[in-house]
């Protein structure tokens, strides 16, 4: 295929292409795990938790589209990433929680990393399209907070682990 078929004249630097593509591939990765995390509650009884991270699960696989969009919408190859190393066995909710909030917080400093090299390289409206993520990202990693907050707060024995997937099935029960 003649490399004028697969990238048509754009403003897309190569290198905020490729972070563009990476990043989709961990939107995906992030979609995969969440589901999982889903899986696992769901056989645990906790139905709320399991609900929860469906959605979660669902967001994720919106936020790698809304790059595939932007990307294939400024001329440029979107690539439809591999998704490896999901992990199907947790120690328990709190692990599930925890694990949660790390990947929300990696990924904010991923969109951080990307709008500075945007504004490094000139790339405004990549910058500006990104802006989008750096709000969501507030909101994710205040709803996986909570949920660690909830957990701790709440006695997780018996009753209170009852009381958390209730609370928890909350979250995101408006969005
Ligand atoms: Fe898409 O990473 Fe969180 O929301």
């Amino acid at each position: 295929m003649k490399s004028s078929l697969i990238r048509q004249r754009t403003s897309l630097q190569d290198s905020v292409l490729e972070e563009l593509n990476k990043q989709m591939a961990i939107e995906a990765h992030s979609s995969a795990a969440y589901l999982s995390m889903s899986a696992w509650c769901h056989v645990q009884g906790l139905v709320g938790c399991a609900h929860y991270f469906k959605k979660q699960s669902g967001e994720e696989r919106e936020h790698q589209l809304r790059i595939f969009d932007y990307v294939t919408g400024m001329g440029a190859l979107a690539v439809s990433p591999e998704v490896r190393g999901v992990e199907a066995n947790f120690e328990g909710l709190r692990n599930i929680f925890e694990l949660a909030l790390d990947m929300e917080i990696a990924i904010t400093e991923r969109f951080n990393f990307m709008t500075e090299l945007c504004h490094k390289n000139k790339d405004y409206q990549t910058a500006k399209f990104l802006q989008w993520y750096l709000d969501e990202q507030m909101e994710e990693e205040e709803n996986a907070r909570r949920c660690l907050e909830l957990f701790d707060l709440i006695t997780p024995a018996n009753d209170g682990l009852y009381q958390i997937d209730k609370a928890v099935a909350k979250l995101n029960s408006a969005e």
